[in-house]
């Protein structure tokens, strides 16, 4: 054979390789969307059985993936939720993964493997954009009119959009990779938690200014007509109007998938709807009968649709693995009067389950979980157990990377599960926690479940549950397969599992991991 032949012999042997290289990486190493709404319960979507309102975007979401019937969050509160989604690990084991205060520093540290630290060392481009309520900055918290670092871009994300906290505390601002963007050098923004001035008006000295109430705490500093919790001065051709934060997720998220359709690509869509101050834009109040707490949801599902319309149009559904979730169950009263208990009627947020947001009964966290990949993924419902932790474990699985054996020690690979391998394993036990490190636990082993209350109790499930004293039971035992609503304590009628139960979480908690090494 002549040199020349034997040369394009080989450039052919090797275009043809990578064609089909590039073929498979397409499709073995799918992008990565995951959706997650805020203090969004089991009930709230039509296709998980509500009637009182209509999500088509969701539905068809759900018609054409996987919906399951036991997904769930790590914890019945937003910090500690998403701390775990993006660790792997267990926020009960962290102090200081509690509900994060406005000027809270960065909570996961530098050099901590995370889903997209993961993602990115099979060479995907990552993005946060949304809710982060994650802290910012050093150990003295962010300098919000510098450089907010470390962040989301010190921990595996190549760029990010963010609402630094949660809307209802302050300050109103984006932040823009380790920046708030439009800040004027002239108008610098101060936050904290003192009143900065006797003048500086807030929720108690304008009350009648406000267009929206509030009912508990939230009554600090005011922007855009809504009380706040916490202080803030100046920034003020960097604040943002409530009604449009839907609008520029969409907007941030689309540009990043456009820019990466080429590539694989990781995006954590961190919606902040449904939570309060619940102020849905104008073009999505009152469409539902169920107040701005129903039209939030609404304004959710329209973000899906958008994002779902921006694969089709970009042909990425193919490519593309989305997860549905939620970082916590229903809350009706956070903090303002939006009426969301008034219209509830029989609208019922956590479906068939009790609790909600701060509880460990199960409707805490097990809330609406949906898979999709076209082509990829089966139509269907399944009951397999799976969390959002364990998202950092099965999606470095799915794209070949190894897990060092001290990260993510409490995710586990249900990628077949996800995928809705009909024979798939799912997790056969989950720690459910609220807040922080307040020492309630549910623990859920097959259909068996357990609650150690070692703290004290939510305000708001002693009010749901009418409890006359907060002093339940410490351990309680339900049979939820017969009873989902955990309201007949078995736990006289079964000792010898209860012991069981109670030994086994003890021993996960204290032994520092579940995931096998
Ligand atoms: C609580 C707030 C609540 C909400 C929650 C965080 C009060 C009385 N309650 O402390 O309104 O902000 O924190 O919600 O201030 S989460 O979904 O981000 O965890
Ligand atoms: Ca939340």
């Amino acid at each position: 054979m002549s040199v020349r032949i034997r040369v394009l012999l080989s450039l052919v042997t090797c275009l043809f390789v990578s064609f089909f290289v590039s073929v498979a990486t397409a499709h073995d190493q799918p992008n990565f969307i995951v959706i997650m709404a805020d203090d969004m319960g089991y009930g709230d979507l039509s296709c998980y059985g509500a009637t009182e309102l209509s999500t088509p975007n969701i539905d068809k979401l759900a018609s054409q993936g996987m919906r399951f019937t036991s997904g769930y969050c790590s914890a019945s509160t937003c910090t500690p939720t998403r701390y775990s989604l993006l660790t792997g690990n267990y926020a009960f084991r962290k102090k200081g993964t509690g509900i994060a205060p406005p000027n809270a520093p960065a909570i996961i540290k530098p050099g901590t493997e995370t889903i997209a630290s993961l993602l990115k060392k099979a060479g995907y481009q990552t993005a946060v954009v949304g809710k982060w309520h994650l802290g910012l900055g050093g150990e003295t918290g962010p300098d919000w009119n510098r450089q907010l670092k470390p962040g989301p871009l010190e921990i595996g994300f190549d760029t990010c959009f963010l609402l630094p906290t949660t809307n209802d505390r302050v300050p109103q601002v984006y932040v823009q990779d380790h920046r708030v963007p439009n800040l004027d050098p002239n108008d610098p923004l101060w936050v904290g938690n003192k009143k900065p001035s006797e003048d500086h008006p807030t929720g108690i000295t304008h009350r009648d200014t406000l267009k929206m109430d509030w009912s508990h705490g939230h009554n600090s500093t005011i922007h855009n007509g809504i009380s706040r919790i916490g202080f803030y001065t100046g920034g003020h051709a960097a604040r943002f109007r409530d009604e449009d934060l839907a609008d520029k997720w969409v907007e941030k998220s689309i540009e990043f998938i456009e820019a990466n359709k080429e590539k694989p690509f990781f995006l954590f869509f961190s919606s902040h709807d449904l939570h309060v101050p619940r102020m849905p834009h104008e073009r999505f109040q009152g469409k539902t009968k169920l107040g701005y707490r129903g039209d939030s949801i609404v304004q959710l599902d329209w973000c899906v649709g958008e994002l779902m319309n921006t694969l089709d149009r970009l042909d990425l559904a193919e490519e593309t693995m989305v997860v549905f979730c939620s970082d916590n169950g229903p809350v009706m009263d956070d903090g303002y009067k939006d009426f969301a208990l008034q219209k509830l009627g029989s609208h019922k947020a956590a479906g068939p389950y009790t609790g909600g947001k701060y509880s460990i009964y199960e409707g805490g966290t097990r809330t609406p979980f949906i898979t999709r990949w076209t082509g990829h993924i089966p139509v269907g419902v399944s009951d397999k157990m799976v969390c959002t932790i364990d998202l950092a474990a099965s999606f470095a699985s799915l794209v070949e990377v190894d897990l060092p054996s001290d990260a993510c020690v409490d995710s586990f690979d249900v990628s077949q599960a996800l995928l809705g391998k009909p024979d798939a394993q799912g997790r056969d036990h989950l720690i459910q926690q609220d807040n922080g490190n307040r020492g309630n636990y549910g623990f859920r082993v097959g259909d068996w479940k357990l609650q150690r209350h070692d703290g004290k109790t939510a305000r708001n499930v002693v009010v749901e549950r009418q409890l006359t004293n907060t002093k339940v039971p410490k351990f309680q035992l339900f049979y939820l397969a017969e009873d989902p609503a955990e309201q007949q304590n078995v736990i006289d009628q079964h000792p010898e599992v209860a012991e069981q139960l109670k030994e086994k979480l003890a021993t996960l908690i204290e032994q520092g991991r579940s995931r096998p090494e």
